[in-house]
Order: structure tokens, then sequence, then C-alpha cells
């Protein structure tokens, strides 16, 4: 046992103050016609959770991620695989997502890196049996080695290209034996420093051709999921390609990508894009695209990626609201989040976790009595009725030309106002349904 002093993470009810009890993640509990748990798929992601341990650009480790080995040997990998199950146990967590050299320290050559990973996933297999702990998606890790300094896909270089295409070969096949239900790519140092050494559309055709390498690969052993990009707008790049779900979106459709990619979207970065963590959850929505989510949140003050717990009930209740109305995710919520630095137990690892489930399932909670509540949605939909009848109708379908448009509204003279906004009455009906029962 890696965790002795911490029992199995109980549900005890929002009057609790049991700091290792759950206060709003009750698994059973039905909303909206399904399980918490069902509504809310959970995953612990391997390389904050197993891996960092606190060191930043100014300091080293300040928490103890050994878990009673040696560093950078395999033994200390394993003792990580049965860490992480304990933690995930105790906690009810049933994913887990990796990157390939979270799970493996890697070698100087590839093929021992690959060796490794053989003899890794055998053993996350044998762990996974006789649990109900499953692989939510895998990745390659294209951006600590010094290698890709310029990028993976999207490297100046056709050798770092042919290493990054061997990194997701081996990726996408311990993804598949894991039975992981979706592949991402977060494109880490595809952009750029300075446009005066760099071709963005070289590179950005590069990019999408090893996709679909990557795709035809994928398909032809079985994997049968959606492979993910995952936008940020920079960092550790001045630029980064997939700069927001607009953007990847757009990348996608142009080059024919969007029948096998969805978004995964992070917290943190959708607002270092400039935009609310539910503008890029809409947008991936109503294109049909969102897949999956990053659950973390960043610091309005601080420029850049903090990857803290979400404890912001705003946000995850706004998250839950877009989800329910996508109608769920195919992927699931994985905490893509570390402790600060300070927060160096192992208490401090479960706080974190119960903090961010209990904050989900707190946004589930109000999210489906915002949409039960009715008076958001039904304000939104007569916010446009003008669009229902008329001439809005034949807008609609597409009946009419410009010069009919002109016609009428030379008849008009001067048009109405719009009809209000009403902002601020719709704030306070959220404020209402969060803090009032
Ligand atoms: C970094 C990203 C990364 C991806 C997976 O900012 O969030 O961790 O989720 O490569
Ligand atoms: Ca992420
Ligand atoms: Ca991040």
């Amino acid at each position: 046992m890696y965790f002795p002093d911490i029992p199995v993470i109980p549900f005890e009810g929002p009057e609790s103050k049991n700091p290792l009890a759950f206060k709003f993640y009750d698994p059973e509990r039905v909303i909206l016609g399904k399980k918490m748990k069902d509504h809310l798929p959970f995953a612990m992601a391997w390389w904050h959770n197993l891996g960092a341990a606190g060191t930043d650009m100014f300091g080293r480790d300040t928490a103890d991620k050994s878990f009673g080995a040696v560093k950078g040997t395999m033994e200390h990998a394993k003792a990580k695989v049965d860490a992480g199950f304990e933690f995930m146990q105790k906690l009810g967590v049933k994913y887990f997502c990796f990157h390939d050299v979270d799970i493996v320290p890697e070698a100087d050559d590839i093929k021992e890196t690959n060796r490794r990973l053989d003899e890794i996933s055998d053993y996350i297999l044998e762990k996974m049996k006789g649990t109900d702990i499953k692989c939510l998606w895998g990745t390659a890790n294209m951006f600590s080695n010094p290698r890709f300094m310029n990028g993976a896909g999207s490297s100046n270089s056709a050798d770092v290209y042919c290493f990054a295409a061997a990194q997701i070969k081996k990726a996408l096949d311990i993804t598949v034996k894991l039975g992981g239900r979706g592949y991402v790519f977060w494109g880490g140092r595809e952009g750029y420093e300075t446009l005066l050494n760099t071709d963005v559309k070289f590179e950005q055709e590069n990019i999408a051709k090893l996709m679909k390498m990557a795709v035809k690969y994928g398909r032809s052993i079985g994997f049968k999921g959606d492979f993910y990009i995952e936008p940020k707008p920079k960092e550790p790049m001045k630029h980064q390609y997939d700069f927001d779900a607009a953007t990847a979106i757009g990348f996608l459709r142009y080059y024919g990508l969007d029948k096998d990619f969805k978004m995964n979207i992070e917290a943190n970065h959708a607002t270092l894009a400039g935009h609310t963590f539910q503008h890029d959850l809409r947008i991936s929505a109503i294109n049909g695209m969102l897949g999956s989510i990053d659950a973390n949140q960043g610091d309005y003050l601080l420029g850049w990626d903090t990857d803290e717990f979400p404890f912001d009930i705003y946000d995850t209740t706004m998250c839950m609201y877009e989800v329910i109305k996508a109608g769920g995710l195919t992927g699931g919520f994985n905490f893509d989040a570390k402790n600060r630095r300070p927060s160096y137990t192992v208490e401090d690892m479960f706080h974190a976790y119960i903090l961010g489930m209990d904050s989900y399932a707190l946004g589930l909670i109000k999210a489906a009595k915002i949409i039960e509540d009715g008076r958001i949605d039904s304000f939104v939909k007569e916010r446009y009725a003008s669009y229902e009848t008329g001439i809005g109708a034949k807008i609609r379908a597409e009946e009419t030309s410009l010069e009919e448009l002109a016609a009428y509204a030379d008849k008009l003279g001067a048009p109405a106002l719009p009809g209000s906004g009403r902002q601020e009455y719709l704030e306070s009906i959220v404020n209402n349904i969060l803090f009032c029962g």
C-alpha cells in the first residue's frame, strides 16, 4: 500500500466536515435520468498525479513521488502503476490518461523505449484485471525531448518527423492494447517562435499528413475511438497552430480530418486563448466535435498555464450545461491538474481530486437545475422569435433574396430596436440557482 493512511473516500454530503469525504460527488445519484458516475467519467492524468513533484522554473521538487523506488527505473515505473491504481480505487476514479514517457523512463534508443512500453503495458493490463478502471486516452510526448525543439509534425527536420511518427505508432499500439477510448494530439511545439524562419503553410500541411497517417494506422490496428486535437494558443511556443477550438476545427475540415477527430477542450487553454472555458465548449459542441475535457482551471492574474484543480463553480456549472446540452462526451473529464507547489503531501493529492470531483458534481447538479428551471432556455428561444414566422422564417428557409429583404426594409422605414439582452436578469437567475437551494 502506498497510501496506508487514506481510506476509500466515502460520500458524506454537503454538511460533512471530513476532508477525506465527498460532499457532492455521489456516484449513484441520478440526475436527469442518468447516474452521476455516468455523467462524469473522471480520469487521472498520469503525468501530473504520479509524476509532477513541484519543480518549477525557480525551484526543485517539493513532493516525493518516488513511491519507494529509484526514479528513472522500471521499478519506479511499476511502483507508479501500483500507486496510481490504489489512488484511483480509493477515489472511485475509473479512467486514466497517459503520455508514452509518463509510463516508462525514455531510453536513448527508441527500440529500448518501445521494449519498456511493452513491458509496462503488460503490467498495467494485468493490474486492470479485476478492477473497473480503463484507459480514457493515450498520447505521445513529442515536446520534451530536445529533438522536438522545432515541433514534431511541424519540424523542419524530416528525421525528427520520422521519430514523431514512430512515437505516435507505438503510443497508438499501447492505447489500443489498453482499450483506450481516445487518442490525443496536443500540438505542444507545433507552432513557431518567429515567422522569419517559418513556412506556416508547409508546416501545417505536414501536420495534417502525419495525422492522416495516424488515422490510417490506428484504424488498421482496430482503434475505433476518437482522435482528439487539444487546442492551446501558446506555451511553450509563442504561437501554436491549434490556437482554439474554432481554429482547430477549421484545420480539420480543410484537411478532411473532421470525421475522425473531435476536440479535447482544456479549461486553462481556453482562457489562455482569451476565451471562457464555456466558449470553447460551445464552439466544439455546435460543430459536433465536443469529445473530451481536460478539467482544470487557470488563474486570471497569471498569463500562463497553471493547471490548477477546478474549484470555480460558475465554470463547472456552465461546462456541465454545455455537456448536458451536447448529449454528453465520447471521452471524459481528465484532471490535467497539479497540486500547488506548497501542497506536497499525500493528503494534498487526495484533497485535490476530492475538490475537482466535487466541483464537477456540484456543477452537474446546478446545470441540471438551470435546465429544469427553463427560464434561460426559454429566454434564448424567445430572443430569436422574429425568425419563426414571416420574413424571418423565409430567411431561415433560404426562400428569399437580398432584393426582397431590401424592399421589406424600405417598407419598415425604421425598424424597432431588437429586444433587450437582459444579461443582468439572466445572471441573477444563475446566482439564484447556484446559491439558493
Ligand atoms: C499541456 C497539455 C498536455 C496535454 C497532453 O499543456 O495540457 O498535458 O493534455 O499532451
Ligand atoms: Ca491538457
Ligand atoms: Ca494545461
